[in-house]
């Protein structure tokens, strides 16, 4: 979204800036921005890695515009797909004001905790702790004035927001009030199917698909959407299309209820599937995918 500040924003004075939530893949970023925001903003699923790329989400209160920026989760890998992943995390605590680093309460502390904790502090970043999934057993050591959450029963938010304000600076709006998120349609769309694809399919599949938007054509009363899903392996493309009685009719009727309900009108979504092989080593593709121009 082109970035447009009215008179009335720069007239308006709140606590605002950017916050980046970072942390281990898995930990529940995302499903706390969406829980938060009442939108789905941002998808989300028991895969590790699930987001790709930065999300904003904005959350809007009567003294506050926070901008929040949903990051990749930070991991160790050789591969240079997931090294780019890592870097688009670690590019937004440059642009963050306040940083919200989310530690699993329901998982053993690892090693990627403390690489986290070492770039925090070697950046010198301002940063809050927050366990997530306080709902589940705790399976670590926490400290006893720790803020803690649970987007699954909604609790503890109101304390991590208001310690997020205090961090803020007082300035204009950068969004008008309404906006939730600057994600253009093509890129929801997509995003959406994958989240299906990621809650439907094990293993190495999720990680080796990427969804690509061909058309859309947005009347008043139907949106219609050609969608092609890219797998690396034609044996992946089978399972998508043959294996389980045509997964590709599951996930399409599953997203396309989503999108039904996110764009508030009928939706006719065509899913085909196409082999792209090696494309997490293609340049072009990670481009594309990270949205850089
Ligand atoms: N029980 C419980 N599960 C949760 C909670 N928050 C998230 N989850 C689950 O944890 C899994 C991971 O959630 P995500 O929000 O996708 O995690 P993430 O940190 O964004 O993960 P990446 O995008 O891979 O970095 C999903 O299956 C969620 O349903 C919570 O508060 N309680
Ligand atoms: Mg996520």
């Amino acid at each position: 979204m082109e970035k447009i500040i009215s008179k009335y924003m720069k007239e308006i004075q709140k606590h605002v800036g950017y916050v980046a939530l970072i942390g281990r893949p898995n930990v529940g970023k995302s499903t706390f921005l969406n829980t938060l925001l009442w939108e789905k903003v941002s998808i989300t699923s028991p895969v590790p890695q699930t987001t790709r790329r930065r999300v904003l989400g904005i959350y809007n209160t009567s003294d506050a515009q926070i901008i929040f920026f949903d990051t990749p989760g930070i991991h160790q890998s050789q591969k240079e797909f997931n090294q780019k992943i890592n870097s688009e995390a670690i590019r937004s605590l440059k642009d963050a004001d306040y940083v919200v680093y989310c530690i699993d309460s329901s998982r053993s502390d690892g090693f990627e905790d403390a690489e986290i904790l070492h770039l925090l502090k070697e950046k010198n970043i301002d940063f809050l702790t927050v366990y997530t999934k306080s709902d589940l057993p705790t399976k670590r050591e926490i400290p006893q004035h720790a803020l803690q959450i649970s987007s699954k029963e909604s609790t503890g938010f109101h304390q991590v927001l208001e310690h997020i304000k205090k961090h803020l600076p007082i300035s204009h709006l950068w969004y008008p009030e309404e906006y939730y998120t600057d994600q253009d349609m093509y890129f929801r769309i997509s995003e959406v199917v994958r989240e299906k694809i990621f809650l439907s399919t094990k293993e190495e599949l999720p990680h080796s698909v990427f969804v690509e938007i061909e058309e859309i054509e947005d009347k008043p009363e139907i949106l219609r959407i050609q969608a092609y899903i890219y797998t690396e392996t034609e044996s992946q493309k089978y399972i998508l299309i043959w294996k389980w009685g045509s997964l590709l009719t599951k996930i399409g009727t599953w997203a396309r209820n989503d999108l039904e309900g996110i764009f508030e009108k009928k939706v006719f979504l065509s899913l085909r599937v196409k082999v792209a092989p090696k494309w997490r080593k293609s340049e072009k593709i990670l481009k594309k995918i990270l949205g850089e121009k």
